[in-house]
């Protein structure tokens, strides 16, 4: 083991996660080392630079809380925070806490086996680094695995592709090309409208219509940057007692409860206000079906209110229930269909047989494409796991644990994984919630809990099995309070053909938040706790 480095703890991605992971770390006087694929910071927003890439969480609550300094002295410019702002804001945090030096990039952790005799983790990279480490972190992310199509002959195509997960640097410029975009989610409706102001032609391929509500995104507004800060920490608390831990501006009142003159209005000046809140409108649109069906049904109307040919509107008319895929928020997007350049190909009536050296060919004709971007998402919640070596006790892998569905107990550690741990991992209320103070609570979840173990002379601590059997049932049944699991979500798994179908994440941060609060004060109940020799 000579050219093996000994450290406390490998944590796996720089992201939001990887990095608040090793300051915490740090604080406790512990040695991390972060092992990120990059070459910088930033995780997710290191990744999708595809044109118009922007969060759909207001920028005063997508970001750190940790250090008050931060919060106060960073100056976000919009409501909704461009990806390059964010990485401007997550490589100013890697400079500010000197973060660094404890990173490797360009690195890929492609194995790690748990050494039982030992109670210690061998993490094995692709640039030949070996650590010797007690705890893995894996600050992996849950939209960052991509998801690319197997669609034959991509191998032939003359021109140039790219995932929207995985985009170049440089900027890409489709100025009088032809365009081909495949996916209709968050990322294509993010960047349909701004790749058409570009292409000369551009054909959007659909294989399900998403709602999509306008962000109505604008300069912040110097007095509403000062309200906020002039009481962050209380902002911070009061959005935490809320389900998705965001400021949505919830309503109590039920939709199906008002006249629909009163819902309509709701619905009309949610509308106007823009983004997620729209889902807030009604306290039961997430929980009952019909009262889903009217705020479906207002969307519906408005895209066909937008888009002036009928046949266009009426592919893009979704027709399930709204929210239970995650609502997508967007700047002229049903509009930009009104271009006469841009077209829409419903790949259920025209399915895609083949890329061809000079585009597509579906079963109707061939297109002929200069470039085509796959919009086609992710592997979520549990893909960037998964695609590690992960072999815990026995050499058991993660792939074998998980072949029916991730299993895990609160989203952070699985039976049979000892000392290793997930932040935001499935079975947590991660992507259900505004992600930043979610990662915050795990990275401070795992940090004291690490530090409990070694006061209490703890060697290796793990999920217990029966403690993981029935947090995953009981992340099921709160799951089956509401429609979430009645579409085909990536929350599910259904967007990766083959995939176990799971409600992945857990519904509901405040009574999540209590129920790990619950696990420490028992002593880390749930856990298998094995004592130091
Ligand atoms: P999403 O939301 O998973 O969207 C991917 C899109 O690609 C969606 O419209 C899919 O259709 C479509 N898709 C996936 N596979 C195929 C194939 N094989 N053929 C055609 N179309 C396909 O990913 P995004 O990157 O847009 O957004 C991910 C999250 O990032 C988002 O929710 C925000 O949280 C931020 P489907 O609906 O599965 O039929």
């Amino acid at each position: 083991m000579s050219n093996t480095r000994q450290v406390d703890a490998v944590v796996v991605g720089a992201g939001f996660g990887g990095l608040y992971m090793l300051h915490r770390m740090r604080k406790q006087g512990l040695t991390a080392r972060v092992i990120e694929a990059g070459d910088g910071v930033g995780g997710t927003w290191y990744w999708n630079r595809y044109p118009g890439a922007r969060c759909d969480i207001q920028s005063l609550e997508y970001s750190y809380q940790f250090s008050n300094e931060l919060q106060q002295q960073w100056e976000w410019s919009e409501r909704y925070a461009t990806q390059p702002e964010i990485l401007r804001y997550i490589n100013h945090v890697a400079d500010r806490f000197d973060l660094r030096h404890d990173i490797s990039f360009n690195a890929r952790v492609t194995s790690a086996d748990f050494d039982e005799s030992r109670n210690r983790w061998v993490v094995n990279t692709d640039t030949g680094e070996t650590f010797d480490s007690r705890f893995v972190v894996m600050a992996t992310g849950c939209l960052s695995s991509a998801n690319l199509p197997p669609i034959p002959g991509l191998a032939l195509f003359s021109g140039d592709w790219y995932h929207t997960g995985r985009w170049p640097h440089e900027p890409v410029n489709f100025s009088g090309k032809r365009v081909a975009v495949i996916g209709t989610g968050s990322s294509a409706i993010q960047s349909i409208p701004l790749i058409a102001e570009q292409a000369s032609e551009l054909v959007v391929f659909q294989r399900t219509a998403n709602y999509s509500v306008p962000a109505h995104n604008q300069t912040l507004d110097p007095k509403r940057v000062a309200e906020v800060k002039a009481h962050y920490p209380q902002y911070r608390a009061a959005n935490r007692e809320t389900a998705f831990h965001a400021d949505f501006g919830y309503s109590d009142r039920n939709a199906l409860d008002v006249s629909a003159a009163e819902r309509a209005a709701e619905f009309e000046r949610r509308w106007a206000h823009g983004g997620l809140p729209f889902m807030a409108s009604f306290a039961d649109l997430m929980f009952n079906p019909q009262a889903n069906q009217t705020a479906a049904e207002f969307i519906r109307g408005k895209i066909s209110s937008i888009v002036k040919d009928p046949e266009t509107a009426r592919k893009l008319t979704p027709s399930g229930l709204v929210g239970c895929k995650r609502l997508c928020v967007d700047t002229n997007y049903y509009a930009t269909y009104n271009q006469p350049h841009v077209s829409l190909v419903d790949i259920n009536a025209e399915p895609i047989e083949t890329v061809t050296t000079d585009g597509i060919r579906t079963s109707a004709r061939d297109y002929a494409f200069d470039a085509i971007v796959f919009a086609t998402g992710f592997d979520a919640m549990t893909g960037a796991m998964t695609r590690v070596a992960i072999r815990g006790r026995g050499g058991r892998s993660i792939q074998e644990a998980w072949k029916e569905g991730p299993k895990t107990y609160l989203g952070l550690s699985v039976n049979g994984f000892p000392n290793l741990f997930m932040i935001t991992g499935p079975g947590s209320p991660s992507v259900l919630t505004n992600m930043l103070p979610s990662i915050e609570h795990h990275v401070d979840w795992i940090a004291d809990c690490i530090q409990w173990t070694d006061q209490k002379q703890v060697a290796a601590i793990e999920a217990a099995e029966d403690a993981q059997e029935n947090w995953v049932a009981h992340v099921n049944e709160v799951g089956e309070t509401s429609v979430y699991p009645h579409c085909n979500s990536w929350y599910l798994g259904a967007n990766v053909p083959g995939k176990p179908r799971v409600f992945m994440p857990y519904l509901g941060f405040p009574p999540y938040a209590e129920k790990c609060r619950q696990v420490v004060a028992a002593d880390y109940e749930g856990f298998i706790k094995q004592h130091v020799a």
